[in-house]
C-alpha cells in the first residue's frame, strides 16, 4: 500500500498580475496524478492556455498520461499553446506513467539513491498533431520526485532529493532560490 505526501509551491514573476502557470494534483484510490502546465507567452494569454490542464485533468484522470495529454493538446487548439509535464502513480503495479513536453523537469531518486530524469520532449502543445511519448517509472516504497516550471532552477537535484527527507523540506529548500524573473512552480511528492 502506497503512501502518498506531496508539498506544491507557486509564485507568479515579478509585477505579474496573472500567473501563467498552473498545476494540478488528485488523489484517488488507485492512483496519484499531478501536473504542471506553463501557458506561452505572458499574462493572460498564457493564463488562458495553462487553465486548460486543471480542467481536463480533473474530469478524465482515470485515462491513461497520453491520452490526457492528446486531450489537453486537443483543447489548447487556437490558444496560445503550453509546455505540460503530467506523473501518474499507479499504487497496483507502483508505476509511475510520465509525459513532459516542453519545459517542465521532473527528478526521482529512488530507494538506492539512484537519479532518475526523464528528458522532455522538444515542444509545445497548441493542437498540431503531436506524438506523445510516455515512460513508466518503476518506484519503490521509499521514493521520492521532484517537478518544476522552468521559473525554477535546480542546480543538484539528487542532493536535493536525498538531503530532505519529506515532501515539505524539499519545497522549502528550494523556495529561497526562487528569483521571480519568470513564473515559479514545483510539485514535491513522496511514496512510502
Ligand atoms: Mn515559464
Amino acid at each position: 500500500m502506497t503512501m502518498i505526501s506531496s508539498a506544491v509551491y507557486r509564485a507568479a514573476k515579478q509585477h505579474a498580475t496573472v500567473a501563467g502557470d498552473a498545476y494540478f494534483e488528485k488523489y484517488s484510490e488507485d492512483y496519484y496524478i499531478c501536473s504542471i502546465a506553463d501557458g506561452l507567452g505572458s499574462g493572460e494569454m498564457a493564463q488562458q492556455s495553462a487553465a486548460v490542464m486543471p480542467i481536463i485533468i480533473e474530469q478524465y484522470s482515470d485515462e491513461t498520461v497520453e491520452r490526457l495529454m492528446q486531450r489537453c493538446n486537443t483543447a489548447l487548439k487556437g490558444r496560445r499553446g503550453a509546455a505540460i509535464a503530467i506523473a501518474k502513480v499507479h499504487y497496483a503495479t507502483q508505476q509511475i506513467e510520465y509525459s513532459s513536453i516542453g519545459n517542465v523537469q521532473m527528478y526521482m531518486v529512488n530507494e538506492n539513491d539512484k537519479l532518475i530524469y526523464p528528458i522532455p520532449q522538444a515542444g509545445f502543445l497548441s493542437g498540431r498533431h503531436q506524438v506523445v511519448k510516455t515512460d513508466r517509472i518503476s518506484y519503490q516504497a521509499i521514493s521520492r520526485f521532484f517537478m518544476h516550471s522552468d521559473g525554477i532552477t535546480i542546480r543538484r537535484p539528487a542532493e536535493l532529493l536525498k538531503n530532505n527527507s519529506s515532501a515539505d523540506a524539499i519545497i522549502q529548500a528550494v523556495i529561497p532560490t526562487v528569483d521571480f524573473k519568470d513564473d515559479a512552480t514545483m510539485i514535491a511528492v513522496e511514496l512510502t
